[in-house]
């Protein structure tokens, strides 16, 4: 039967921290997506996961990391992400947990407000050191693209296939993010007002250069990804207002963000394979 996070939280900490370098990385992988994988079959491949959390047995782990996804109606992404997720942040020897942001309702999308709402309510199960803001359809290709911060907020995709693995734009910061807790807290987070798809993630751009901080990116040949094929989902119609927004950012992030993040928690699950955290986020006013 499946751990319970009690008994994991129970097991004395290994004495030995984990290597600089996991023996269990493995390079480039190869991915599948089989249309029959069920969220069960998941479960069985990860027993030694408890309510989305885990920590390596026989080391200590370098860093605590929280794993957001932001997320509606993209079950089947879901799932495909899970089942590579999870062995590949175990060989990566991390103490992590995944939290799955719901927006309930059909309100337009709000990507980023989703993320500072899982940000504040994981730091209420733990002291997450690193937070990794994650797109539900991006399946990592290379576990040497460890998903643990840096000095300076991390950048993790450079490339996907969809873009021949070249990085879209010069200061291009979607997709899959790594900040510490302190970074994220420095910047207030993400914006609240960006509903709708886009500008979102240019915006937590200029908040980390209004900061002095500076993007980095893994090697290139490590930082790839492939997304899911999808299309515009109904709900998240481009934002037409994004330019303007980005244009008033060095104004208005100090009040923001995390700051004034309201919300409405609905229900919070704790699944075998994550934490599942249903939201009301409001509406564009
Ligand atoms: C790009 C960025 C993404 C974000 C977005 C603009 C990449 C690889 N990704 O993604 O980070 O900046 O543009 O907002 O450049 N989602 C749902 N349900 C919905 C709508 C969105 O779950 O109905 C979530 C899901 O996690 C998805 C993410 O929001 O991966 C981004 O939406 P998208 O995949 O439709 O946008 P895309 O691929 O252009
Ligand atoms: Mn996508």
């Amino acid at each position: 039967s499946l751990r319970s996070v009690t008994d994991l939280q129970n097991t004395p900490a290994p004495k030995v921290k984990c290597p600089e370098e996991s023996p269990l990385l493995q390079g480039a992988l190869k991915l599948s997506f089989e249309s029959s994988l069920t969220l069960k079959d998941v479960e069985q491949e990860n027993k030694a996961v408890a309510e989305g959390q885990y920590r390596p047995p026989d080391c200590t782990a370098r860093q605590s990391v929280a794993i957001l996804i932001p997320h509606r109606n993209r079950e089947k992404h879901l799932l495909y992400l899970l089942h590579h997720l999870h062995p590949f942040l175990q060989r990566q020897q991390l103490h992590y947990s995944i939290y799955v942001i719901q927006q309930a309702g059909d309100a337009t999308f709000n990507r980023a407000k989703l993320l500072n709402v899982g940000y504040l309510e994981a730091l209420k199960d733990y002291n997450w050191e690193c937070f990794i803001f994650h797109d539900v359809d991006l399946v990592p290709e290379n576990d040497y693209n460890l998903y643990i911060c840096d000095k300076q907020p991390k950048h993790l995709v450079v490339g996907r296939n969809a873009t021949g693995y070249k990085l879209r734009y010069k200061g291009y910061f979607g997709g899959v993010t790594a900040m510490t807790k302190d970074q994220f807290h420095k910047v207030n987070g993400f914006s609240n007002i960006y509903w709708g798809w886009g500008g979102e993630d240019d915006d937590l751009r200029i908040r980390v250069e209004l900061q002095k901080m500076k993007i980095v990116r893994p090697p290139p040949d490590v930082a790839r990804y492939t997304m899911v094929f999808h299309k515009r989902d109904s709900g998240n119609e481009i934002n037409k207002d994004r330019m303007r927004l980005l244009g008033r950012t060095p104004q208005v992030w100090r009040k923001d963000g995390l700051k004034n993040c309201l919300y409405k928690t609905l229900s919070i699950e704790r699944l075998p394979l994550y934490v599942n955290v249903t939201v009301d986020i409001g509406k564009p006013q």
